[in-house]
């Protein structure tokens, strides 16, 4: 594989402190470690990750749990629409409409191994749409929050990344 850009790692990411949190509009709200995700059925996904600023990883191969599974524990209740995930990191957070969101990957493992902190670890979000932008591969994912309404300005991935202003170091 091409590797993927290296971006700092803010100092509000706590991989020790890490859990999956499953919030919002569900019968069974959920608080997930890493054993408790391994123990789920797992997936694989692999493809090029393309950055909206202009480079492109190639043929990275993630292992994970899909949004499904998750959620299928969680149960959605039938005001459900939307599922908003945040990131560890402050205000990251990106959305997806319920549906969409099922078949996307919490990713642990990357090219089989854990995924570094550096890119996301101990959970990325991987979108399998192949429509994704960048923005929404969210980074140490944190919490799945199901919405009953259409995401407004809680939604900030796009406007951070594109705003992040910082250049990557290598
Ligand atoms: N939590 C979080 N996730 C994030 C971002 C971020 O700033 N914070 N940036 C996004 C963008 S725009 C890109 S291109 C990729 C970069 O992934 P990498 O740092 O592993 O190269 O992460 C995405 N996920
Ligand atoms: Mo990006």
């Amino acid at each position: 594989m091409d590797a993927l850009e290296s971006h700092p790692v803010p100092d509000t990411v706590d991989p020790n402190g890490w859990r999956l949190h499953v919030t919002g509009a569900v019968s069974q709200p959920l608080r997930l470690a890493l054993e408790d995700l391994r123990a789920l059925p797992c997936g694989d996904f692999s493809d090029d990750f393309t950055c909206v600023e202009g480079w492109r990883a190639r043929d990275l191969s993630w292992h994970g749990v899909s949004v499904g599974s998750v959620l299928g524990r969680a149960k959605p209740t039938q005001h459900g629409t939307d599922v908003l995930v945040r990131a560890m990191d402050g205000d990251y957070a990106s959305s997806f409409p319920l549906d969409h969101a099922r078949s996307a990957l919490i990713a642990i493992e990357l090219e089989g191994e854990a995924v570094p902190l550096e890119h996301g670890g101990p959970a990325r979000l991987v979108p399998t749409g192949g429509d994704a932008d960048c923005w929404e591969s969210v980074k140490w994912g944190s919490e799945i929050e199901v919405l009953t309404a259409n995401p407004t300005d809680r939604d900030t991935a796009e406007t951070i990344a594109l705003n992040r202003g910082s250049t990557p170091t290598e």
